[in-house]
């Protein structure tokens, strides 16, 4: 079976075309990284008034350059190289067409250049070019065309990495008919599949509204309705952050504790919910949004409720299969055996301690979740607390660590210094821990987010110990650590590089306990999936944007419904809409044929 079949050689030895793409993707993942954590520091201290090294004015430049190119560039390109080793180490293929493989590279970074250009651009005064609009960049805020060009030009370049994947994974299947998917390919190709979908919301707001309205073809937009087709793909990114990180818990943390996976069938259930899920919740992050009625907010509730379920799972599965681990080394008792786990490794440990704090993170989502507890924290610096445990720590700490196991697979060199890692990966531990934390309490004490200047004129928050001041101190501290911590796994990896090769660096990834022959036929059905994925976005979504549209136009209210020029357009796809939706109609009922 290909899964356990590693041999004596590396990644790198197997194919060392894909070792190259893949190397250099993380590369352009850490480059960002680099730059986001400059971004991260200078705005930790101007926002706590601790140190103030750029105006105020300039802080919106700031805190969208930390965003974009921690959240979009750092995380994606990590992604897309490890989804890369991940489809071709499964499948024990190289991929179809390396031009095509490098062709998708260039894109995307083209159009992250052409993106982080516009932003940077905005230090500069004499330049009459800004993108100052944060990463969710939804309207009012206007940004330089560039920005958006840029931004559909790297999801472009995303859309082709992943049809180089699937059609790899095509050419696998004639030659391997009846074998199950790979676990890895199966985790990589329903994280696409769900991709596909959310991001095709985003694209028509930046080519249909954002991108004309940035060039002047269109005098405004309707903010609600770029607001919602945002959050319709805001969501699922999250889980297009977090599916790299649950594909490394799943397929090599077992193995690094010494154990395997419990559960392979578990893991493509897993896999499958996400692919369900992630998209029809998006209005979670609109419950406080005039223009949207309340019911449609409550079922977005009730779909968010439900996908704490794969994370559950996950929790469970993980923990389980490290367990076993641990007792196969010799561990005993309820708890004993923690002691036996590899705790000085530090991809062990970093991989551990992000889903430790995932833990936390998941617990601060459900109260976002909640209606009526989002009022309470909502727009307030709580939110950040939250998102720097799941992105920042869950995500970001499990592909550092990760890449202390995966660089010398993919580069047969050793770690420079793996002392240097495990301190790396417990600082940021330590500090996240004080950072989100004291962030969660001041949201709580209703500090404001996104702001320089969180202090109000004829309003004291509490003093003292947990009140505003001290809190500010913990995240300045926390911060601080965590610009120090990526500097050293920043610094160790470039000293990684110029390490010599050496052989005798393979690792091969065991099968798992319960393996795929475990789990039933029906779940590699990718086509019945994305069927249904698709037929409960409909669901959620076909109602609650008729109604933004029809009361606030397509292009917002009190500019007749759209430009002259734009209505043959319009009417052009009103009648393609038509037409998919009653294939939409045909699908389902097949579908439901099919599920009966
Ligand atoms: Fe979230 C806002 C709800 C997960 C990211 N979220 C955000 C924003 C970001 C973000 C970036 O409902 C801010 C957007 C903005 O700028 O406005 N979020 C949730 C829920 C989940 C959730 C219900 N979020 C994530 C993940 C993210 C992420 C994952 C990035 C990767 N979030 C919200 C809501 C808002 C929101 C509202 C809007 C707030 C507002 O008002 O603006 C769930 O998916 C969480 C489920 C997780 C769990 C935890 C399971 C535990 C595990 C750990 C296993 C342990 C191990 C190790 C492996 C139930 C899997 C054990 C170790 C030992 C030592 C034993
Ligand atoms: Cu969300």
């Amino acid at each position: 079976m290909s899964e356990a079949i590693e041999g004596e050689r590396t990644f790198v030895d197997k194919f060392p075309q894909e070792a190259r793409i893949v190397r250099s993707a993380f590369m352009g993942s850490f480059f960002a990284l680099f730059l986001g954590a400059i971004f991260g520091i200078i705005q930790t201290l101007h926002r706590t008034d601790v140190a103030r090294i750029i105006p105020s004015t300039d802080y919106y430049t700031v805190l969208t350059a930390h965003g974009v190119f921690l959240v979009i560039s750092f995380t994606i390109f990590f992604l897309v190289g490890l989804f890369t080793w991940a489809l071709v180490r499964s499948l024990d293929r190289p991929l179809l067409n390396i031009k095509i493989t490098w062709t998708w590279y260039g894109i995307m970074s083209l159009g992250m250049t052409m993106t982080g250009v516009s932003i940077l651009a905005g230090f500069v005064d004499s330049l009459d070019m800004s993108a100052d609009v944060l990463y969710t960049f939804y309207a009012p805020l206007q940004a330089h065309p560039l920005f958006y060009t840029g931004l559909a030009v790297f999801i472009v370049g995303s859309w082709i990495a992943g049809a180089d994947w699937f059609r790899t994974w095509i050419a696998w299947k004639r030659d391997n008919p009846d074998e199950r998917i790979p676990l890895q390919t199966f985790m990589v190709l329903t994280t696409m599949a769900m991709w596909y979908i959310a991001s095709s919301a985003v694209a028509v707001s930046v080519l249909a509204f954002l991108l004309p309205w940035s060039l002047g073809f269109i005098d405004q937009v309707n903010p609600t309705l770029t607001r919602t087709l945002f959050w319709f793909f805001g969501h699922p990114v999250v889980y297009f952050w977090l599916m790299p990180a649950y594909l490394l818990w799943y397929t090599v943390l077992p193995k690094i504790a010494g154990g395997r996976l419990f559960s392979d069938p578990l893991a493509r259930v897993v896999f499958v919910l996400f692919l369900l899920l992630s998209t029809p919740v998006g209005i979670h992050h609109q419950y406080l949004d005039p223009g949207i009625a309340e019911g449609f907010k409550f079922i977005s509730m009730t779909n968010t409720m439900f996908l704490l379920l794969p994370s559950l799972l996950t929790a469970f599965t993980v923990v389980a299969s490290v367990e076993y681990g641990a007792r196969q080394r010799g561990g005993t008792g309820l708890l004993g055996w923690l002691t036996e786990l590899p705790w000085r490794k530090p991809e062990f440990t970093g991989m551990m301690l992000a889903g430790l704090m995932f833990a936390a993170g998941g617990f601060s989502g459900m109260v976002n979740a909640g209606m009526n507890i989002n009022y309470l924290i909502h727009n307030t610096i709580w939110v950040p607390g939250h998102f720097h445990l799941t992105v920042g720590t869950a995500v970001a700490l499990t592909m550092m660590a990760s890449t202390y196991w995966l660089w010398p697979q993919i580069s047969n060199k050793p770690i420079y210094s793996r002392s240097i890692g495990l301190f790396q990966v417990v600082l940021w531990f330590i500090g996240m821990a004080l950072m989100s934390n004291a962030m969660h309490a001041q949201g709580i004490l209703g500090v404001p987010r996104r702001t320089a200047e969180p202090e109000y004129a004829g309003f004291d928050y509490p003093a003292g110990f947990g009140g505003f001041e001290e809190l500010n101190i913990q995240i300045a501290i926390g911060g601080t650590l965590l610009f120090v911590s990526t500097i050293l796994f920043l610094g160790n990896l470039i000293l990684t590089m110029g390490n010599p090769k050496v052989s005798g660096l393979a690792e091969e990834l065991p099968p798992a306990l319960s393996g795929p022959d475990d789990a039933p036929r029906v779940l590699d059905n990718l086509r019945l999936w994305v069927g249904i994925a698709l037929v409960l976005v409909v669901l959620a979504y076909a109602l609650p944007l008729a109604a933004i549209i029809s009361r606030g136009g397509l292009l917002g209210p009190g500019v007749g419904t759209y430009p002259v020029w734009l209505v043959p357009a319009f009417d052009a796809l009103a009648n393609a809409a038509t037409t998919l939706l009653g294939a939409i109609g045909d699908v389902s009922a097949s579908l439901a044929e099919v599920v009966r």
